[in-house]
């Protein structure tokens, strides 16, 4: 069965590598991001069943008005990848900008809700869909200077948890998506304000999760039977473990 998805944050990272995976796997997507010249990049790669669309999820009237923006045949989303995402700073609670704060909290929450709340009406019209988050581990433990982006994250899996509450005995499903360590992407650039050295520093020595692994873990839970829900997806890389608590010693 050919899918319609609609992919947030699809002009970078995780989100063009999901979109490539699906139009690959004989999908239709709908790319979704600011940067209109990488879509319409990605478009020329891929062919007509990736559709560009320039959303700033942040725009609170433009999530509102989809689905009913997009031509007629797009409409029906089968499945919503709420991709869209960011991290920015690194310092110590006390000194991070709040305006980075609210960035995060606009983008990461808020752009998920009204994203969802704008489609998932219809998945529950037609009692079939996918909800699939991108969250991170970050919302599952704690680093210094992860405060507010690992708090969206924290959100993301029990906002994702309680949708499925609501949704149960449907089929309109719910992933949250949990990576660790992931290179080749503009993330850690724009969490480093552009600072590519920094960010590059960050990957030396390891061998991270590509996007291409996100793409298949999102490809694995979305091809599962119609009754199959993946509630939560936590992914590392081999080289990356939780823990152990920090103990601070004086002397
Ligand atoms: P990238 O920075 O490579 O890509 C982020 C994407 O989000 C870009 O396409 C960007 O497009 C888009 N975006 C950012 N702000 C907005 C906005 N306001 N409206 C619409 N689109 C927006 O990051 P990754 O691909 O690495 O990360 C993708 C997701 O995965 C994020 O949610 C991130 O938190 C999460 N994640 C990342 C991990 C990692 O280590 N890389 C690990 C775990 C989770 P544009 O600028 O064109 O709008
Ligand atoms: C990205 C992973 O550990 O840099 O979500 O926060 S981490």
């Amino acid at each position: 069965m050919t899918l319609t998805l609609l992919v947030t944050g699809a002009s970078a990272g995780f989100g063009a590598a999901i979109a490539r995976r699906f139009v690959h796997d004989g999908h239709r997507v709908i790319a979704a991001a600011r940067r209109l010249e990488k879509l319409d990049a990605l478009a020329r790669e891929l062919g007509p069943t990736l559709l560009p669309l320039q959303l700033d999820v942040t725009d609170a009237p433009a999530a509102a008005a989809l689905p009913d923006s997009l031509p007629e045949d797009w409409r029906e989303v089968d499945v919503l990848v709420n991709n869209a995402g960011l991290a920015l700073g690194l310092d110590p609670a006390w000194k991070a900008a709040l305006a980075d704060w609210e960035t995060m909290v606009a983008t990461n929450v808020l752009g998920v809700l009204r994203l969802t709340r704008a489609l998932l009406p219809g998945m529950v019209a037609r009692n079939r869909g996918h909800v699939v988050n991108l969250g991170s581990i970050a919302g599952d433990y704690p680093y210094p200077g992860g405060h507010v982006y690992g708090g969206s994250k924290a959100f993301l899996r029990q906002f994702s948890l309680n949708l499925k509450a609501d949704l149960v005995g449907s089929f309109v499903r719910v992933t949250n998506i949990e990576p660790g360590l992931c290179g080749g992407t503009e993330f850690s650039t724009v969490r480093f304000g552009g600072d590519s050295a920094r960010a590059a520093a960050l990957y030396a020595g390891t061998q991270p999760l590509t996007a291409e692994d996100i793409a298949e873990a999102v490809a694995w839970v979305v091809a599962l039977p119609p009754h199959v829900n993946i509630n939560r997806v936590e992914m590392m890389p081999t080289c990356q473990a939780p823990g152990p608590l920090a103990v601070k010693r004086s002397g």
